[in-house]
């Protein structure tokens, strides 16, 4: 069986990608619908050696469809996805549209496929600084228990698009210019201040929530204790951006509940687990790095050590392209799982 396939938000960071890894995953795509704001219409993209035409995305795109891909931000998901699912598609949003809401599945293959089984239509795809942080301890808490979490990223600008990738490429060029660096857009589009972002670490990803925290921080809490099946985890996060294109990265300290575990029993759990790859020798300065990550489907993890103190701490380097595992290629896993276990 082959099916029909829209992407919304085609012509974005995440959206070209998903188009490519349709192709490169020989998904079985009967027709592949590209669709996006009445800006970016008309543009053409490349799938399978042929061009598709992008077409602006309205309320009637959905008849036929089978799957439907969004990754056109909360507000476009808000409005159409609720259509799509009129009209029969099965939408996986990229977005943080309905993360949170119970009856929409959170979901990261790796971590909990089954809850998968469970959706009303709509099945989200979890932030990438989430998504690749769960797949990494998801494995370590179910060999040894996880108490607590305390996450630092380092995170990549195409995160926030493609206008903050040319926003850091113009700041590259005007110091090199010796020019005043304009910075419109980064930390985030629409609030009242902006700050160059090369050369730079902003520690603010979204928007600052009543708590002091920001929204970006906020969603790796709340989503990673709904991925994780685990109210009680403690979490703190702090999301930091920096001037590099691709992949997230990010040093994370955990609190295990089981007693006398070794940085060797972490490697053994870390090197069978679906989707990691292990990076990790001091002798031969072994580990990942958002360039060495870049392009590649795995979570990255290194400099695994046993915190100095607390005898259950530990402390990990996690690593990951921020729009593969941490969006198109996780929502096109989603959809490879829904066919393949007959959840459509
Ligand atoms: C960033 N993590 O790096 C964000 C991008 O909720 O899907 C992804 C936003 C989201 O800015």
């Amino acid at each position: 069986t082959a099916y029909n396939i829209a992407v919304v938000g085609a012509t974005g960071a995440v959206g070209q990608k998903i188009v490519q890894i349709l192709e490169a995953k020989k998904f079985p795509v009967n027709t592949l619908k590209l669709l996006s704001s009445e800006r970016s219409a008309g543009k053409k993209l490349l799938f399978n050696n042929k061009e598709i035409i992008v077409e602006k995305a309205t309320a009637e795109s959905f008849a036929g469809i089978d799957i439907a891909l969004f990754s056109a931000g909360g507000s476009v998901s808000k409005a159409l996805a609720p259509k799509a699912v009129e009209h029969g598609a099965v939408v996986i949003d990229n977005t943080s549209a309905y993360r949170m809401d119970e009856n929409v599945p959170l979901v990261v293959p790796e971590v909990n496929e089954s809850d998968i089984k469970a959706h009303n239509g709509i099945i989200a795809n979890p932030n990438c600084s989430t998504i690749q942080m769960v797949a990494a301890l998801k494995p370590l808490q179910k060999a040894f228990g996880l108490s607590r979490i305390i996450v630092s990223t380092y995170q990549a600008v195409s995160g926030a698009g493609n206008q903050a990738c040319k926003e850091l490429e113009n700041q590259v060029k005007q110091f090199l210019d010796n020019q005043d660096l304009t910075a419109e857009l980064l930390p985030v589009k629409g609030d009242k201040k902006h700050y160059p972002i090369a050369f730079n670490a902003l520690p603010q990803i979204d928007v600052f929530q009543d708590n002091g925290y920001t929204f970006e921080e906020m969603k790796m809490i709340n989503e990673t204790k709904k991925i994780m099946h685990s109210k009680e985890l403690a979490i703190a996060a702090t999301c930091v951006r920096l001037p590099f294109f691709t992949s997230h990265a990010e040093s994370v300290y955990v609190e295990l509940e089981r007693d006398n575990v070794d940085v060797k029993d972490l490697w053994g759990v870390l090197t069978n687990a679906e989707g990691i790859v292990l990076e990790d020798d001091p002798s031969t300065q072994t580990y990942p790095t958002p360039l060495s990550a870049a392009n590649k489907e795995e979570v990255f993890v290194g400099r695994v050590r046993k915190d100095i103190d607390n005898p259950n701490g530990f402390h990990l380097w996690i690593v990951s392209d921020n729009l593969l595992k941490g969006a198109a290629w996780n929502t096109v896993q989603i959809a490879e799982r829904l066919i393949e276990n007959d959840w459509l």
